[in-house]
């Protein structure tokens, strides 16, 4: 069966982890890019080492402002307007704290971020794709997103919407020609748990301690399979754990 070639793709939180190493592999595979993400120096660093192999534009905005996530999809270059692939990627959690003492602005940067901030970049996206008829959005989810764990009730909610969202999009977009799937990872070692803990890298570490972790690379090789199915075929949604995790809070440590 032929597999489908992607030829470009928009990765937001394109700067570190997951979305760092999604867009390493797909320039390496051969597909333009679309880099976003706030922290420009990254950007900048980014752009010089991958346009050797593959034509990268760059935004910088802050996925919560609606009127600058239109302003970058409107400004894109015509070279990078015919995005197949969307990577709603961008996204943390902020603070582990049971509910009645967690931070309210904590709960704010989540749901605007991980939710509302997924959603401003789709409705940007989505009128490039339906004028091609053609295209696949990719939220990453996570396995938080189905399984609620103590201490994390804010950013389970924000990821539990996230596969609300991966189904009801795909309902209203699957018969023009635009697929929709989730990647729900597991435990992945990346810098998402030294924003959780607002940069203590002591407690960061401890939550990978004694365990094997998936790395961000995992997840891009999972997207790359996602977004590489024939046409007739979408895989709706993928749940990928790290051998020594079996739930959220079921974790082999040695
Ligand atoms: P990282 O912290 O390494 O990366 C997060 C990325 O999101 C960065 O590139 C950051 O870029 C971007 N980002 C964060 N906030 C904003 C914002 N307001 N506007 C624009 N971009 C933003 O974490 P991961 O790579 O691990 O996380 C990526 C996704 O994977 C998230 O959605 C996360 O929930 C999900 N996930 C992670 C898991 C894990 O264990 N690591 C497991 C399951 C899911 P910048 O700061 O430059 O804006
Ligand atoms: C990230 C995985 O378990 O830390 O979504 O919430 S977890």
């Amino acid at each position: 069966m032929a597999k489908h070639k992607p030829t470009l793709a928009l990765i937001t939180g394109a700067t570190s982890g997951i979305g760092l190493a999604i867009a390493e592999l797909l320039a390496s595979e051969g597909v333009s890019l679309v880099l976003c993400g706030r922290r420009q120096d990254r950007l900048n660093a980014l752009r010089t080492k991958l346009s050797d192999q593959v034509p990268v534009h760059t935004c910088n905005f802050d996925v919560r402002d609606a009127q600058a996530v239109q302003a970058a999809i409107d400004s894109l270059p015509a070279a990078f307007c015919h995005i197949d692939v969307l990577v709603n990627n961008a996204g943390n959690a902020h603070g582990l704290a049971p509910v009645e003492q967690a931070d309210i602005a904590d709960w704010d940067a989540m749901i605007d971020i991980n939710v509302k901030g997924l959603l401003y970049v789709s409705k940007a996206v989505m009128p490039l794709m339906l004028a091609q008829q053609r295209g696949h959005i990719v939220n990453i989810g996570s396995i938080a997103g189905k399984e609620v764990y103590p201490n994390g009730s804010v950013y389970c909610a924000s990821k539990f919407a996230v596969d609300a969202l991966t189904q009801g999009m795909r309902m209203d977009l699957f018969k023009q020609g635009i697929r929709v799937s989730a990647v729900n990872p597991g435990l992945v070692e990346t810098e998402f748990s030294l924003v959780r803990f607002k940069g203590d890298a002591t407690r960061a570490k401890q939550v990978y301690q004694g365990i094997n972790p998936l790395v961000a690379e995992d997840i891009a090789d999972t997207v790359w399979y996602v977004i590489t199915r024939p046409p007739h075929v979408n895989i709706a949604e993928m749940l990928v754990l790290p051998s020594d995790q079996a739930a959220s809070t079921l974790v082999n440590r040695r």
